[in-house]
């Protein structure tokens, strides 16, 4: 007999996700159904806007990638308008959004994910001094110092935890499933993890500051305008990239002396878990390709991410990828709609059939009809995967030199096959692996930027004739968030917004069946997993928060009067 598992909310996500589960009599899970359970609605209030507006609107979706909608949406405009921005903005602006791959990866690894492998309670037994060598230990594979040595540090860490346990409480970890058997690292390791988690707390701070250097702010930057950048004093200004250039060696030295090491520690202790494949899902990834590295114009640059569609799990035979071919389905969306549309013609259309059907006292998703708020996007025929697993996977099957090298080290000090990266912990890896890369690259970048500026370039805005432009004009923006391909469309006429679309990474993961039925990526990712225990489904957080959902970017209520729409408690205490 099946039963189901019904996760909601999902926490540790942004946003609202539910997940039901069906197993088997083993414990196996034999189908799955991913639901965003939250309306969005910014496309709407786009709609009649001045186009050279969209980006400070459309960042608002989001406060987690922040400033990606924002640059999207502003490159859109510069497509529609046919415009090459000058160096030093596309370099800016490199900066800023590499300072938030750096820093969401980080937050995600240990702040989000961190303790589906790691066993806060565990820690409590762990011995110090082994704690530090085993934190030298796993340094040593990744070919580093390590971060943290001292006993002390692991000591302090350990008498934290045992006065929060003393008092009876464990604050913000009292809801973990701690103790379950599929947790796999030893109490040092785990001792390793919680210290690391608490300094990451600290040091993710100085991330976000590297994105407010250029961006003015964060989480929301505020010096991206249609045409360049604002932020002409601090180009000027040598003593405002060198801050940016210290805060990302200090960070970078984390990111390589502990978020490596210890995701070569995880690897190695769920190496069962990689090696049988588990959470591989779909196995067909795409990336929309990111960060230009030249000034050749609008979608001619060289990228550091290509572009590109790997099938199956086929790393020889990548495809090219077309704009063309991507739609969206509202089969199983709460959204009118008869056939997929592709998103210069997209449409926003709200239809609430109801949230499911009831069953012994349980309501559950009505999944033959519709069941979430995000739509289905499809490439040409194809359900994909998105996020850094796809990015390098596409970059690994499309022989780029630099994502090669990044990929092929850690497979190597991790004594795993490629095939790994088909998994739960390959997508996780595949993360820590562009976080590296991306730490390594702005260090050029900000160099790049101060030699620019210092041989006299500072230029940052070029001029155009917004009347003549805007008649007329269609663009998209489509690139990387770190979540994966984000897409904004913008059609304008008579220098107004006459259609705005956007297919948000997690829309891509997070989606609901389409029309024939098939999975989105959540969805896939959960079939044949076995879950040890039914009531702690520990197994369904580690592959979904392998993800990094951000359903936030799918959910946006917004009344135009200002007035409150509805009021929501969500009791995280019962999340099963
Ligand atoms: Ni709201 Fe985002 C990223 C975008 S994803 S976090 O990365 O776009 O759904
Ligand atoms: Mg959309």
């Amino acid at each position: 007999m099946s039963r189901h598992i019904v996760v909601d909310p999902i926490t540790r996500i942004e946003g609202h996700l539910r997940i039901e589960a069906v197993i088997d009599d083993n414990n196996n899970i034999v189908d799955a159904y991913s639901s965003s359970t939250m309306f969005r609605g910014i496309e709407t209030i786009l709609q009649g806007r001045d186009p050279r507006d969209c980006g400070l609107l459309a960042m608002r979706i989001c406060g987690v990638c922040t400033g990606t909608h924002y640059q999207r949406s502003i490159e859109a405009v510069e497509h529609a308008f046919g415009i090459t921005i000058p160096k030093n903005a596309r370099i800016v602006r490199n900066l800023i959004q590499g300072a938030l791959y750096v820093h969401d990866h980080v937050v995600h690894f240990y702040h989000l994910h961190a303790l589906d492998w790691v066993d806060i309670v565990s820690a409590l037994k762990a011995d110090p001094k082994k704690a530090a060598a085993e934190a030298a230990k796993w340094a040593k594979v990744a070919g580093v110092e390590p971060w943290t040595d001292a006993q002390s540090a692991f000591r302090q860490v350990k008498t934290r935890l045992e006065k929060f346990v003393k008092q009876g409480r464990l604050g913000i970890f009292g809801n973990g499933y701690w103790g379950n058997g599929s947790y796999k690292l030893t109490p040092e390791q785990n001792l390793v993890g919680v210290t690391h988690y608490l300094q990451a707390l600290d040091l993710q701070r100085d991330a976000a500051k590297m994105m407010a250097i250029f961006g003015g702010k964060n989480p929301h930057p505020q010096s991206i305008v249609v045409g360049g950048v604002t932020c002409v004093q601090d180009i000027e200004n040598p003593s405002r990239i060198a801050l940016y250039k210290t805060l990302l060696m200090k960070y970078r030295k984390f990111i390589k002396q502990a978020y490596l090491p210890d995701v070569y520690m995880a690897g190695t202790m769920y190496a069962d878990e990689a090696l049988s494949a588990t959470g591989a899902g779909l196995k067909s990834y795409m990336s929309y390709g990111d960060f230009r590295l030249d000034d050749t114009g609008f979608y001619n640059s060289k990228l550091l991410f290509p572009n590109g569609v790997v099938l199956n799990g086929d790393l020889e035979r990548p495809l090219n990828f077309d704009p063309e071919s991507i739609t969206e389905d509202v089969a199983h969306a709460w959204y009118k709609g008869e056939k997929p549309l592709h998103p210069f013609d997209g449409k926003t259309d709200p239809e609430y059939t109801g949230f499911g059907r009831k069953e012994n006292g349980v309501v559950y998703l009505d999944t033959k009809n519709k069941y979430s708020w995000i739509k289905a996007p499809v490439y040409d025929d194809s359900r994909v995967e998105v996020g850094p697993l796809a990015r390098m996977i596409v970059g690994v099957a499309r022989k780029d030199r630099r994502v090669t090298e990044y990929v092929t080290r850690f497979l190597k000090n991790a004594k795993f096959p490629t095939e790994v990266l088909f998994s739960t912990v390959g997508r996780t890896a595949a993360r820590a692996i562009e976080t590296e890369l991306m730490a390594d690259v702005l260090v050029e970048w900000v160099d790049e930027l101060a030699s620019n500026a210092a041989s006299g370039d500072l230029s940052t805005w070029i001029e155009f004739d917004f009347k003549k432009v805007s008649s007329e004009a269609k663009g998209y923006g489509l690139a990387e968030a770190p979540r994966g391909a984000l897409g904004h469309w913008i059609r304008i006429e008579n220098g107004k917004v006459a259609n705005y679309q956007i297919v948000v990474p997690s829309t891509w993961n997070a989606s609901p069946r389409d029309r024939k039925g098939r999975k989105g990526a959540y969805e896939a990712s959960l079939v044949g997993i076995k879950v040890t225990d039914p009531n702690q489904p520990l197994e369904i957080l580690r592959t979904i928060h392998s993800f990094d959902p951000c359903i936030a970017c799918a959910v946006h209520i917004v009344d135009t009067k200002g007035k409150e729409l509805g009021v929501y408690k969500v009791d995280t205490s019962c999340s099963t």
